[in-house]
């Protein structure tokens, strides 16, 4: 058939999900994909988002097309969520709504591959999403690793990201993650932040953040926004990724986006007529359902006020199971140093088991997560974080 040399592909993370399903035990645990779950392990769709959609849907607005680049008050409001109200960035910014983080990436991507003047590479941390590198391979660029994760500390090898930074090409592209590091949970300090703008600087390089988090970290979204505003504020033309997957429970409305931070409004307007250009060939326009209810909470202040209760009680209840996880190994008497638990912010907490210490924990006790020992703590509650921590005693030890 014409499909006949189609290879069979490996399962995504999605076989994660898979294989929980396929578990007949009653009390399973599935901390594979970063989804947030509340305490009664139930996906959770914020009270601000259901209002701000009611208020959409009674406004009765009709269905056009968006621009290509989006509903207009959302990119204004995602601009100023992420940069500060006061930014120098903001007349300067060429945005778009994305579909996601993953389209600003793609999109970033490719404005990379058409237009960046050095090497059409880019530099991702060890590790990184395991989507990063397929977005920028797929879209034309070369990916290249620099140093980020030190397993022997389970902590930052800031040294070695220092002088991956310092050996790479002067003008390179280097992507960052804005906060919450997925997979590791591992962030910069803020004082390690600034020597790494440094030395970005010294370096001539090109800083790409990409931000899937900001509020689920710290449950602050000023203090999430940290890297990004310090490299704008030092004079950095970053790009930047958005996603309101998660700080608004947006998973699947797929709303996100893409800005450029330019030298000055002139060549804002020719970087923007370039992304529309990128833009229109791969999806026309973005979905306009998610950007509205988005934009309802950005801008209207009593939506918006609650919204960042709830993003706090978000991050908070994370910070909470990621407590409890770590009491309780240590109630079962685990002689392992169990504080990076508590130490990783975000979504995600890397253990430190092994692979094979992973397939144990879903073979003998229907715990589901990805092998590189990436738990999603989002999907801890307190009724399983007692057998989650027995389950990872039995393991490890
Ligand atoms: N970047 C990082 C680091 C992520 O963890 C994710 C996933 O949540 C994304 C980007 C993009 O996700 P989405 O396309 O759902 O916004
Ligand atoms: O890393 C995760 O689990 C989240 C969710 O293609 C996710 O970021 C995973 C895979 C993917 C998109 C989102």
């Amino acid at each position: 058939s014409t499909w006949a040399n189609v290879p069979q592909g490996p399962p995504a993370i999605l076989g994660i999900t898979e294989a929980f399903k396929a578990d007949s035990f009653e009390k399973k645990i599935n901390l594979g994909v970063g989804a947030y779950r509340d305490d009664k392990g139930k996906p959770y769709v914020l009270p601000s988002v259901r209002q701000a959609e009611q208020k959409v849907i009674e406004s009765r607005l009709n269905k056009e097309y968006a621009g290509i680049t989006g509903v207009p008050e959302f990119t204004k409001a995602a601009a100023v969520l992420a940069y500060g109200k006061d930014s120098s960035a903001l007349d300067r910014l060429a945005i778009t709504q994305s579909i996601s983080g993953t389209g600003a990436l793609r999109i970033g991507a490719a404005f990379i591959q058409r237009f960046f003047p050095g090497n059409k590479t880019i530099y991702i941390p060890t590790p990184s999403w395991a989507n990063h590198a397929a977005v920028f391979k797929d879209a034309g660029l070369q990916v290249e690793k620099y140093a980020y994760y030190n397993k022997d500390t389970i902590g930052l090898d800031f040294e070695g990201m220092l002088a991956d930074i310092n050996k790479a090409p002067n003008g390179s592209a280097f992507l960052f993650h804005a906060c919450a590091h997925n997979p590791t949970g591992v962030d910069p300090t803020q004082e390690q932040w600034t020597q790494i703008e440094a030395a970005v600087k010294a370096k001539g390089h090109f800083a790409f953040f990409d931000m899937a988090y900001q509020g689920f970290a710290s449950g602050d979204i000023h203090k999430d926004a940290f890297a990004v505003r310090h490299f704008v504020e030092k004079g950095h033309n970053i790009c930047l990724s958005q996603s309101f997957a998660k700080n608004m429970g947006l998973y699947g409305e797929r709303i996100g986006a893409f800005s450029m931070v330019c030298a000055d409004a002139e060549e804002r307007k020719r970087v923007d007529s370039q992304i529309k250009i990128l833009v229109r060939p791969m999806y026309s326009n973005p979905p306009i359902h998610g950007a509205r209810i988005a934009a309802e909470i950005l801008t209207t202040p009593a939506l918006y006020d609650q919204w960042l209760v709830e993003v706090k009680a978000m991050a908070d209840r994370i910070i909470t199971m990621r407590a409890l996880l770590k009491e309780n190994l240590e109630r079962l008497g685990s002689k392992h140093d169990w504080s990076h638990i508590t130490s990783q912010i975000g979504m995600f907490a890397y253990t430190g088991l092994t692979p094979e210490q992973m397939d144990a924990l879903a073979k003998e006790h229907s715990v589901y997560a990805t092998r590189d020992g990436r738990i999603s703590v989002a999907g801890i509650t307190s009724d399983n974080v007692g057998r989650l921590a027995e389950a990872i005693f039995k393991v490890k030890g």
